[in-house]
């Protein structure tokens, strides 16, 4: 298995799942910030757009950080990274997967570039709302399923540690206690070591 990744990038979130996944696999440096880019066929054949993270597993080839994580639980760790497809907390789980890519990226994005928001019109709410749906669905837990870890955990554990780092994560006791124990997680400090 390769993986495809730049340095300090949300590259970082498929490394330290793939960690916690136990699996073997290579990693493949992407220049994404030289100013003519030679990416390689293989590359692009997994991410069309050209963004890290990217994976080839034999003949799979794919790109997105939320599906690289559906992918590998599934794949590799069924019923440990992610709920089995019968389990009923499988629906909460997906809900909680695509938070992030759905939710908080483009909420994040609209609040960092000072954008009017518009809750009703668009699909992320807003950050306020975000941040407070967020907190809600953790509440007492240690993690978004509740006491089992999952590769949703990933998505919006490296959400909390990246809206921190810059300065963007509201005082929220509860997503910076969650920002925390995400960190403490041997993986995602491993991930953090090779993929900066
Ligand atoms: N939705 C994608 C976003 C990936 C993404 O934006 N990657 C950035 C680095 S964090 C990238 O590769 N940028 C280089 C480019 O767009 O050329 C995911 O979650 O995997």
């Amino acid at each position: 298995m390769k993986l495809f990744y730049a340095p300090q990038t949300r590259a970082a979130r498929a490394i330290w799942l793939l960690e916690e996944a136990g699996v073997d696999y290579e990693l493949e440096l992407v220049d994404i910030r030289a100013e003519v880019r030679a990416d390689s066929d293989d590359f692009l054949t997994a991410s069309p757009m050209g963004k890290v993270p990217a994976l080839v597993d034999g003949d799979t080839a794919m790109a997105e950080s939320a599906a690289i994580c559906l992918y590998i639980a599934d794949r590799y760790s069924a019923g440990r990274l992610a709920p089995a497809i019968d389990d009923p907390a499988r629906g909460r789980f997906l809900y909680w997967l695509m938070y992030t890519p759905a939710v908080v990226e483009p909420a994040m994005s609209e609040h960092f570039n000072k954008i009017e928001p518009n809750p009703v019109r668009n699909g992320w709410g807003d950050f306020p709302s975000m941040i407070a749906t967020w907190e809600a669905g953790l509440g007492d837990n240690d993690w978004i399923l509740g006491a089992e870890f999952s590769v949703a955990d990933i998505m919006l554990g490296s959400s909390a540690v990246f809206l921190r780092a810059f300065e963007m994560l509201p005082d929220s006791p509860v997503l910076s206690a969650y920002a925390d124990r995400c960190l403490a997680r041997p993986a995602y400090q491993k991930a953090l070591e090779l993929g900066s």
